[in-house]
């Protein structure tokens, strides 16, 4: 099919959708998230005959891709390779309407990168600082981004990565991390000096607060607005734009050997890079979708993604100077998989590949059933049972059950031939006139990125093509009346034809079979969003429609109980993991120490002795002073067991005494030897008790 013409003129969209980091598969929270907003925001600009250049690519960098090929046991470069593919494959699965999927390991990006970075380093817009950062001793590397984890200082939870909370979505400096310790071994990182590159975000700080709480106060959503004002007042500080590390894009300056751009640094870029890739491909300027003012750049992203692009890639582009800056980003938040969060870690998730392999040829259920539970103010939930809802009493029963009404009607009438209408009656006139303003009442919502509005007005056009057969019956009148029912099916022929064109954005394999049905491709030019109001007929009498087919079929209990039961599944594995992993901690025992020789033993003064007395140190949190009975005296020790120990429920407590330590004082209290103790499996002190057998106290233990 031909797609409409554009005018020469005809404003530029450049619409960016988050590049997915190439260490794993995609699945449902990305595509709500940001895939399916994306495309139907680009494919609603196309009929709305907008130049549009939708963006995307695998961002290929960082330590997520490093650390998989470690767990993998492979190169990054073929974790890359593989997931690439994959997520590629996802992606033209689902109908995401890519202009053009290039990836940052591409040789277009790291130029395009690495001159970014050179021209900003040229005009000195960089602080070059040595400065101490987290470094592994064991490990001899440097520990950036996911290779460490800690507590978020901002919000305390305990697996912030280093340069970014997922929790509370703050961006920090790996430094800040309270108890940092190494992804790679588990260690505490000590401190190493090394010389970075960083960009001074404070000398942005007043221009961001103008154009994002100012400027753009009215038009950004609201869940956008809220994090950029906490950063902001929060005041903002140097970030680094390189690391230690050998993936990623080498620093093009002299001296900055075995140092690479930051991922965060280079990702944003490859929107550029891509849209080169593309412009190159197709014969168009690159710069006319980055570089003019009147063309408009939107970034289709997740919550955790919008300190970057809302921050310091603003912060990038205006520094560098060329650049427009993006008109709006439209970030969406999380979308949580039967009341949990998704997680690839736990294989909590609905994988795109699965997906298709249990619902074939069903994208657009799945699309639908997203977009009408996207996560656009707020965190969402999917559940099988509501996706089952969705399609059986909405795809099948409203918009399935029109399209198949009208199809079965006109073959079975006029043999698949558009009837020429008589008089319209009040109804008919009506109608048409609600239909006409359908596309203007779903572009506003779309325009205001309400997507799960939009698709909720475009199933209101289905509703009002069953209401109009409903109450007009043509399966009543063609026994009686043949020029009412002409007029009603013509009718009812231009709703459908209105429903193909209306519902490609949401459902575009739904609306390539519908036009395909209505015989679209017959007529001299394709319909665009706007035809639909201001044509007067969509389809003319004498046209010929295809055979119908059913666009949508019943999703059955038993689909959905597999799905359920495939997720019970998950959840015991994990549990059985969980334990298996709790055991093997718990079974850890501290390795055996040195050995030494019998007589370092028989110094040690073992002996048998009672508690006799035992009370609080003053001030001491730990500590009871207690006095032992060792059958050679009595005698006062000092023991850190008071968080373990009330002292009334330890007198004549038979213990172990080491007899002859050396005597220290304790909080001024002279302690005269040691009492042995242990730890029981819940970490609980436990005295070493050498046995009630008629042991005297003063027994020596050898
Ligand atoms: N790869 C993060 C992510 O997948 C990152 C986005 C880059 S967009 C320039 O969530
Ligand atoms: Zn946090």
């Amino acid at each position: 099919m031909n797609s409409p013409q554009k005018p020469a003129t005809a404003d530029k969209y450049t619409i960016t959708a988050a590049l997915p980091y190439t260490n794993g598969p995609v699945h449902i929270g990305h595509l709500a998230g940001v895939y399916v907003p994306a495309d139907i925001y680009a494919r609603y600009q196309r009929l709305q005959n907008k130049d549009v250049a939708f963006i995307c690519g695998s961002d290929e960098h960082g330590v997520a891709i490093t650390l998989k090929a470690k767990k993998e046991g492979i190169t990054p470069q073929e974790v890359v390779d593989k997931y690439h593919a994959i997520i590629k494959k996802s992606f033209e699965d689902f109908g995401i309407s890519f202009d053009n999927y290039s990836r940052t390991s591409a040789e277009i990006h790291h130029k395009t990168a690495s001159e970014f970075f050179r021209k900003m380093y040229d005009a000195g817009q960089f602080i070059e600082e040595v400065t101490e950062q987290l470094f592994d001793a064991e490990a001899n590397q440097f520990l950036a981004d996911r290779f460490v984890v800690g507590t978020c200082p901002k919000c305390g939870f305990e697996e912030a990565y280093g340069d970014q909370c997922e929790k509370c979505g703050t961006s920090h400096n790996a430094t800040d991390l309270i108890n940092p310790r190494s992804v790679i071994s588990g260690n505490k990182p000590v401190l190493k000096e090394t010389k970075h590159w960083f960009l001074p975000l404070e000398n942005y700080e007043d221009f961001l607060k103008q154009w994002i709480l100012v400027d753009h106060k009215k038009d950004w959503k609201t869940n956008v607005l809220g994090q950029c004002k906490s950063w902001l007042d929060d005041g903002l500080r140097p970030r680094a734009v390189t690391r230690d590390l050998d993936w990623g894009i080498p620093v093009p300056v002299k001296g900055a050997d075995g140092k690479v751009l930051y991922v965060w640094f280079d990702a944003p870029i490859g929107y550029i890079s891509s849209t080169k890739e593309w412009a190159e491909r197709e014969g168009k300027n690159w710069e006319d979708y980055w570089k003019d003012e009147n063309t408009k750049l939107l970034h289709f992203i997740g919550k955790d993604n919008i300190v970057f692009h809302c921050i310091i890639f603003p912060a990038m582009l205006k520094a560098e100077g060329s650049y427009i800056l993006p008109t709006n980003v439209p970030a969406n938040e999380f979308l949580n998989l039967e009341g949990n969060k998704i997680s690839t870690s736990k294989n909590w998730a609905v994988w795109l590949h699965e997906y298709l392999e249990d619902f074939s040829n069903q994208q657009d259920v799945l699309r639908y059933a997203l977009t009408a539970n996207a996560p656009e103010t707020k965190d969402n939930d999917f559940t099988w049972a509501d996706f089952q809802a969705r399609n059986n009493n909405e795809l099948v029963a409203i918009f399935g059950n029109f399209i198949n009404r009208v199809m079965v009607l006109t073959d079975k009438y006029y043999e698949g031939i558009i009837p020429e209408p008589a008089t319209f009656s009040e109804v008919d006139e009506q109608t048409l006139a609600e239909l006409k303003a359908y596309p203007e009442v779903i572009a506003s919502s779309l325009e205001r990125y309400r997507f799960r509005e939009a698709q909720a007005e475009l199933m209101n056009v289905a509703r009002l093509g069953n209401k109009y057969l409903a109450d007009e019956e043509p399966w009543k009148t063609i026994k009686i009346d043949e020029e009412r029912t002409k007029t009603v099916m013509y009718v009812a022929l231009q709703i459908a034809s209105a429903l193909a064109v209306l519902s490609e954005p949401f459902l575009p394999f739904t609306s390539q079979k519908l036009k395909e049905m209505l015989g679209h491709a017959a007529l001299v030019e394709a319909l665009s969003w706007n035809d639909i109001s201001t044509k007067p007929e969509l389809l003319k009498p004498g046209h010929k429609i295809n055979k119908a087919e059913l666009l949508f079929s019943k999703i059955e209990d038993e689909q959905i109980e597999n799905q359920l039961n495939k997720l019970k599944q998950t959840k015991m594995e994990n549990t059985e993991n969980k334990e298996k992993i709790a055991s093997a901690e718990a079974s850890q025992v501290t390795p055996q120490k040195e050995t030494i020789q019998y007589d370092d033993f028989a110094k040690l003064d073992l002996r048998v002795g009672t508690i006799i007395e035992a009370e609080k140190m003053p001030k001491a949190d730990k500590l009871l002073v207690l006095k032992i009975d060792t059958g050679i005296d009595v005698r006062t020790i000092v023991s850190g067991i008071a968080e373990s120990f009330k002292p009334e429920e330890i007198i004549g407590k038979k213990v172990t005494v080491l007899a002859n330590l050396a005597p220290r004082a304790l909080r001024g209290v002279e302690s005269q030897g040691m009492i042995l103790m242990t730890e029981n499996a819940d970490g609980k002190l436990v005295f070493v008790n050498p046995g009630e057998d008629g042991v005297e106290n003063g027994a020596t233990i050898n």
